[in-house]
């Protein structure tokens, strides 16, 4: 149990900065996070293939229980949303698609294929995220998709992402939450190019047809994610920072930023206030880069504080949208749903928490000691009861007494695969 007087003590504590630690609870409680169902089974998918993701995706470790099977998948996403607090949303990839044993092309997908997690989202109120999936597979193999010098497999791939629109729509008519669904592609050279301008007109050209249908927004809004570099596009990426920039922009779609997509030391912290005076809608996957785009699990760093505190600074909630994106196979992977949302939802309210106008203040009359003496005391106020509370009045285990949770499940499911 949360001792509520701890909390009470908490909330003077804030109170005499100014902050209500019950509006910063409340605020949080609308704020949803993307749980991405790739970091169950290892970016595996359900098309029966074996082996590398591809795409320059990389998943290492071998930790037993990976999900093997939808229903293993959604059973490990409920684990972990139960020790999740608040109401969220579930990311899916094209890969996931159910066809009951049939072999169905990507490029003819159909909503159809995904009638099991549009129901298991309608009774666990979730809503849902979606994705095409342009890796892991033989169209994609030599390292080109929707920028492929190959008009047929450039026209396989524009279809791969139409049908997963009129997916996206179907989850977003079917949740009555608009699905973001989100394009992002390897494509690029390892070495140096002789032409680094007609793939950038050839993806150009694929994403206007893939984007050429019109759906509604209610049900369906479009994301582009950039990227900087791959494993294998060192070089080049076809789909980079400022290409994708432009283009949602342009054409009015949701900019996607990952945290692991930039230069190591450029944040996305920083990003936010920079794009979103352009952009309507930002998609952020939040992720965790160790030296390289390693998609380690987000746990509670500086940058992901910084992100939140961006974010509840501007007040963007209503146009940022905030998924997860990392894969770790070297740990028990509902554990690592549930540190990386959990961290995502602390970060979220400390910064909600923040004594933003008293900073400000100081800001602008010049008193920067004030400001920088504030903010390094704002770290060691008494948070963590504000967190104890969040996670008593959701339902949710307090400190770590959600990992024996996790360890029960461990031994009587998921070690049994
Ligand atoms: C890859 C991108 C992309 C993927 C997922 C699986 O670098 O970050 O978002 O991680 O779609
Ligand atoms: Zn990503």
């Amino acid at each position: 149990m949360a001792s509520a007087s701890h909390y009470a003590f908490a909330s003077e504590r804030y109170a005499r900065l100014g902050v209500d630690t019950g509006a910063a609870l409340e605020k949080l409680a609308q704020i949803p996070i993307s749980l991405h169902c790739w970091q169950g089974d290892d970016i595996a998918g359900f098309e029966g293939r074996g082996g590398d993701v591809g795409g320059g995706l990389a998943v290492t470790g071998s930790y037993p229980g990976r999900a093997r099977t939808p229903d293993e998948l959604r059973a490990d996403m409920d684990k972990a949303l139960s020790l999740i607090p608040g109401r969220h949303r579930v990311n899916l990839h094209a890969c996931y698609a159910e066809t009951g044993g049939r072999k169905v092309e990507r490029n003819e997908l159909e909503p159809e294929h995904f009638a099991n997690w549009l129901d298991w989202a309608q009774r666990g109120g979730l809503a849902v995220d979606f994705n095409p999936t342009y890796f892991a597979h033989p169209m994609a193999d030599d390292g080109f998709t929707l920028a492929h010098p190959d008009a047929g497999i450039r026209r396989f791939w524009i279809e791969h992402g139409r049908a997963c629109r009129r997916i996206g729509a179907f989850f977003g008519r079917g949740t009555g939450s608009p699905c973001i669904t989100n394009v992002w592609i390897p494509d690029g050279y390892k070495d140096l190019p002789a032409d680094r301008k007609t793939p950038r007109e050839r993806l150009t050209a694929a994403l206007d047809e893939l984007f050429s249908e019109p759906l509604a927004p209610q049900h369906n809004l479009d994301a582009v994610e950039c990227k900087l570099f791959g494993l294998g596009s060192e070089s080049y990426v076809v789909g980079s920072h400022e290409f994708y920039l432009g283009y949602a922009i342009s054409r009015k779609k949701v900019l996607c930023l990952d945290s692991g997509h930039f230069h190591p030391t450029e944040t996305i912290s920083d990003k936010i206030s920079a794009v979103l005076p352009w952009v309507e809608r930002l998609l952020l996957h939040v992720s965790r880069g160790v030296r390289w785009d390693s998609d380690h699990v987000v746990i509670f760093s500086d940058e992901l504080r910084a992100i939140a505190t961006e974010l509840a600074r501007g007040d963007y909630f209503p146009r940022v949208h905030i998924g997860l994106d990392f894969f770790d196979a070297s740990i028990n992977r509902v554990a690592a749903w549930v540190i990386g949302a959990r961290a995502t939802l602390k970060a979220l309210l400390q910064a909600l928490l923040e004594p933003a106008a008293k900073l400000r203040e100081m800001e602008l009359s010049g008193d920067f000691s004030g400001r920088l003496a504030l903010q390094e005391e704002l770290k060691s106020l008494p948070f963590g009861a504000v967190w104890d509370t969040c996670c008593e009045r959701n339902g949710v285990p307090q400190g770590i007494a959600w990992l024996d949770e996790i360890r029960r499940y461990e031994t009587e499911v998921l070690s049994r695969r």
